[in-house]
Parts: C-alpha cells; sequence; structure tokens
C-alpha cells in the first residue's frame, strides 16, 4: 500500500501518512496528491539542511530524518516499493521560487545484496534535462550502478565519490555523477546538483524525489 492507493481510497490531501509496503511493515511518508494527478510517495525530501545526508550505509539502508521536514526513506523500502517499476518524479525548487522538474517512465533499486543496484528508464521528459540516465557522458549515466555511502565504495572511480568532501552522501555514483541531490547542504556545499540546469547546491531551496505506479 503505498500514496496512490491512499489516493484511491479517498485522501486526497497532501501530508503524512502511514503506508505499508510490504506485509507487517509500517513506514510513515510524505504523500504528495497535488502534483501531476496526485498519489505520490516521496523518498526523499530536502527542505534545509537541518537532517544531514552524510550518512552510513546502515542509516541509508534503514532510512533517516523527519517526515515533516527532511528524509531519506531507506533503501530497502525504496526496494520495496519499486519492485513493479514505478515513475520517478524528480524536482528542485530553486531560492528564486522556480520549481524545475524531471519525471522518468521507469525506475527500480534492486536489494541490498546487489547493493540497491539503480534501474532507471525512459521516456524522460521535464524541465531539468535528462542528468541521470543518457548524459551523454558514459561516466556520468547512473542507470545501472550501485549504492554507494561515504563508508561504501561501490562506484566506478578510483576514489570514493560518496566520501569526496564536496559532495559526501550517499547516491548512485557512476565515476561520479553529473546529478545528485544528497550533498551537504550550506554552509557546507556538493558539485553539480543537476548539470547544467542546477550547477550550484546553494540556488536549491527544495528537493523531492518521489514515485508513483504507472
Ligand atoms: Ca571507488
Amino acid at each position: 500500500m503505498d500514496c496512490k492507493r491512499l489516493l484511491a481510497d479517498g485522501f486526497t490531501l497532501s501530508g503524512v501518512y502511514t503506508i505499508h509496503p510490504w506485509d507487517n511493515s509500517s513506514v510513515d511518508v510524505y504523500c504528495d496528491m497535488d502534483t501531476e494527478d496526485g498519489g505520490w510517495t516521496i523518498i526523499q525530501r530536502r527542505v534545509n539542511g537541518s537532517i544531514a545526508f552524510n550518512r552510513t550505509w546502515n542509516e541509508y539502508k534503514e532510512g533517516f530524518g523527519s517526515v515533516h521536514s527532511s528524509y531519506w526513506i531507506g533503501n530497502d523500502v525504496i526496494h520495496q516499493l519499486t519492485k513493479n517499476r514505478p515513475s520517478l518524479y524528480v524536482s528542485i525548487t530553486l531560492t528564486n521560487g522556480t520549481t524545475l522538474y524531471q519525471q522518468y517512465g521507469e525506475f527500480s533499486v534492486n536489494n541490498e545484496t546487489d547493493n540497491y543496484r539503480l534501474y532507471l528508464g525512459g521516456p524522460s521528459e521535464g524541465t531539468l534535462g535528462d542528468s541521470m540516465i543518457d548524459t551523454g557522458k558514459s561516466w556520468a549515466d547512473l542507470s545501472g550502478m550501485y549504492f554507494s555511502t561515504p563508508d561504501r565504495d561501490n562506484d566506478n572511480n578510483t576514489v570514493n565519490c560518496a566520501a569526496l568532501s564536496d559532495r559526501r552522501g550517499g547516491w548512485w555514483f557512476n565515476t561520479c555523477h553529473l546529478a545528485f541531490l544528497n550533498g551537504q547542504w550550506s554552509p557546507g556545499s556538493w558539485a553539480d546538483p543537476w548539470f547544467p540546469t542546477v550547477i550550484h547546491n546553494k540556488d536549491i531551496k527544495e528537493t523531492v524525489m518521489m514515485i508513483k505506479t504507472r
């Protein structure tokens, strides 16, 4: 049961709900019931720097933060919620108030044994532009990549991208990235949140990653 099911059951207001991604599980999430017909389950949201995303493998596995502000829902939950390859909707709201988005037709994350490997498929459309699947730079394409954290290096770089001082967060890094939304919020900084559309993280007011079964 997810936010799409809740919407179908008549819960039409965006806000915090409890969902049950698998039997006997219970997870609090923020449901977006407004964007693109609603029914979106938010897996990542950042509204300020109060919740650090410089976290361990186990913290990304279990999830962290607060559903009332900024959070990562947890890689095990994302795996369970993406078994049927829902759509992924990413939005970045800039400090000037503009909201940009990119939607991908298919999104899934494998289990921990496969290091939460990312699958991302088209169609891809939106105002951010595709900086994840087909970036034109093979070292930055993220579909097929394993998840890495500052304490767990599964990327294709000789160093650990997740531990670099201008990144410091978990993600599906290749030989690093052109899109990465889990870096250090101000007064820290991170490189290329969504290159080339959003180059400086200091321009970001809010980020959201959310999914909906097609
Ligand atoms: Ca590496």
